[in-house]
């Protein structure tokens, strides 16, 4: 069955970096509204906002104090009301951060918690008494060290899988979920469409808090061993969606890492949990558990296999969220391009690639323009609170400070984090005053009203992408149509059909700085898009330029 959602591009926004309205250094929501329309030229139909719920901003949003209030750095809920208002106008829908596996340790809940830590609060979290002198478990936060952090004047502890500024939200109380239930009814009671769904995995633990084998030399373990052997999430996600989203027609995408073998389809099938989820595996692609500075490198057709067994297994079950990038990743384009071919050909391929594949299209803000990875100087420049983990971790595995230096840069959550690059004038447009964080060095090359002017541009490229899925006569290729790898023998070459019930497309692009000779298994008819200005033939061959993409009705 069709839903709204199916044919919708989403984007994302990380409002502290998008657009700052009254000169403060921090995005805000003033500042989003005044770019509706520049989403809208895009193409943009959903908006997901990175939290702007009150935070002290330990996680930059992610750690809520009042769920029931906008942060006043980001404005007032009047701006959200209107925000709201101009985005129906505009036929776009609106989506908010669902953090709910923890709060802030600054939300009242928990302050009464820590007040009487035999009281009623206290069982909206975990506390838990310690074993001797040591805390009841061994499990290693998401941000390094223990995952329990001790009451004072007690010998319990309280359970983080985050900071220990994120208390772990007890889901096994009714009181608790019954307030998280309220509150999500009161947000899309508003107006709101829906919800990206922030570690939702997390929310059921295994509650006999029971060491597993170290596997480094703190003694901890990765929360993953926990999340493997806690069982009953999936009732959790039932009732979640039939006392909330179900009662709204709401879209929801879950951030869903690592769900079980063949349990896809009770996440995004025909009655899942969500509408949606995001599909990971190209972001999981080289990723360590041991941290950053054991991650890999990996080749296209590495990238080729885990892109295509990911669309593959989600074809007969439901659509996934495809993404290059999001606020906790690099940038799409310096992760999967190398440095050397990193050029507006080769951003548009992987532009044409993932905006061709089958799923809903997230598109992270700046994107859309081919921004990149920034450059982090030194240690005191860093923000975010993983990339100073990860750091450690990397110093403490023998790393030297240059090359620990060197990791965070390729991985550090601040290179998706650099505020928007509007235009080329100070700041990059974002801000008239001083920027919470740096800009990107690279601004007066890489920007919106540069790129909005040039028809040639990587924004007029997604642009175009955007208008080929929803055009009448190849909607029902792109949106709906089924996926087919081909030409797999071929290296460097990502070759694949989208086939609805009357046109058949097909995406052949080529992963290396090098021409490459295609043989086509069928004739094409036409050329829709392109990122070179012609495509070469010898014979019944197609010679593909280094990087090239095309677009083909066959
Ligand atoms: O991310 C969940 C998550 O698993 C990440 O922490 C991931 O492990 C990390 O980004 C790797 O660097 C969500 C949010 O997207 C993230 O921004 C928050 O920090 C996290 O939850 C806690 O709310
Ligand atoms: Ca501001």
């Amino acid at each position: 069955m069709k839903k709204w959602w199916h044919d919708k591009v989403a984007y994302q926004i990380y409002p502290k970096s998008f657009c700052d309205s009254n000169g403060d250094g921090i995005g805000d929501l003033r500042g989003i509204i005044s770019k509706l329309d520049y989403l809208k030229k895009l193409g943009v139909d959903i908006i997901w906002l990175s939290p702007i719920y009150c935070s002290p901003m330990v996680d930059q949003g992610y750690d809520i104090s009042d769920y029931y209030n906008i942060d006043s750095q980001f404005g007032t809920m009047e701006d959200m009301d209107e925000l709201l208002r101009e985005a129906k106008a505009r036929n776009m829908y609106i989506l908010m951060d669902l953090v709910v596996n923890h709060c802030s340790d600054k939300h009242e809940w928990f302050k009464k918690a820590l007040e009487d830590p035999e009281g009623e609060y206290a069982d909206y979290f975990y506390f838990r008494e310690g074993k001797g002198n040591k805390p009841p478990c061994n499990w290693r936060s998401y941000f390094g060290g223990s995952v329990w952090e001790k009451v004072p004047n007690t010998n319990k502890y309280y359970l983080h899988v985050f900071a220990k500024e994120q208390p772990d939200l007890n889901w096994e109380n009714p009181k608790l979920k019954n307030e998280i239930y309220k509150m999500i009814n009161w947000w899309l009671e508003k107006g709101l469409a829906g919800f990206r769904i922030d570690a939702i995995i997390n929310i059921k633990k295994d509650l006999r808090f029971q060491d597993f084998p170290a596997d480094r030399e703190d003694g901890l373990c990765s929360i993953d061993r926990m999340l493997e052997s806690a069982e009953g999430v999936l009732d959790m996600l039932k009732e979640l969606k039939e006392e909330t989203f179900e009662k709204f027609g709401a879209f929801t995408v879950g951030e869903v890492f690592n769900e079980k073998e063949g349990e896809l389809y009770k996440f995004i099938g025909k009655d899942g949990y969500f509408s949606t989820m995001f599909d990971f595996e190209m972001e999981m692609l080289g990723k360590s558990e041991k941290g950053w500075y054991d991650n890999r490198t990996f080749t296209p057709n590495e990238l080729r296999t885990s892109i295509f067994d990911s669309q593959i297994k989600t074809a007969d079950v439901g659509f996934k969220a495809n993404i290059i990038e999001n606020h906790d990743e690099p940038r799409g384009v310096s992760n999967y391009i190398p440095k050397e071919d990193l050029n507006d050909k080769s951003k548009k391929m992987l532009a044409a690639i993932s905006l061709m594949l089958r799923g809903i299209p997230f598109i992270y803000q700046g994107q859309e323009l081919g921004m990149t990875n920034t450059k982090i100087n030194s240690v005191e420049e860093f923000d975010d609170i993983a990339t100073i983990d990860q750091y450690n971790v990397a110093i403490k595995e023998g790393c030297s400070k240059e090359e620990a230096l060197e990791i965070v840069n390729n991985y550090s959550r601040d290179n998706a984090r650099t505020p928007f690059q509007w235009d080329d004038i100070e700041n990059a447009g974002f801000t008239t005053g001083t920027p919470w964080i740096k800009v990107n060095k690279n601004y007066k090359e890489i920007n919106a009203a540069s790129q909005v002017e040039n028809e040639d541009s990587v924004f007029n490229f997604y642009k175009k992408l955007i208008n080929l899925r929803k055009s009448e006569e190849f909607k029902d290729a792109v949106v709906y149509g089924t996926f087919e790898s081909v030409l797999e023998n071929y290296d460097n070459l990502f070759a694949f059909y989208r086939e609805g019930s009357s046109k058949k497309l097909m995406l052949l692009a080529n992963y290396q700085k090098e021409e490459q000779t295609i043989e086509l298994p069928k004739l094409y008819s036409k050329v829709l898009l392109n990122n070179c200005d012609e495509v070469k033939h010898e014979k019944d061959k197609i010679i593909l330029q280094g990087y090239q993409v095309i677009i083909l009705v066959v």
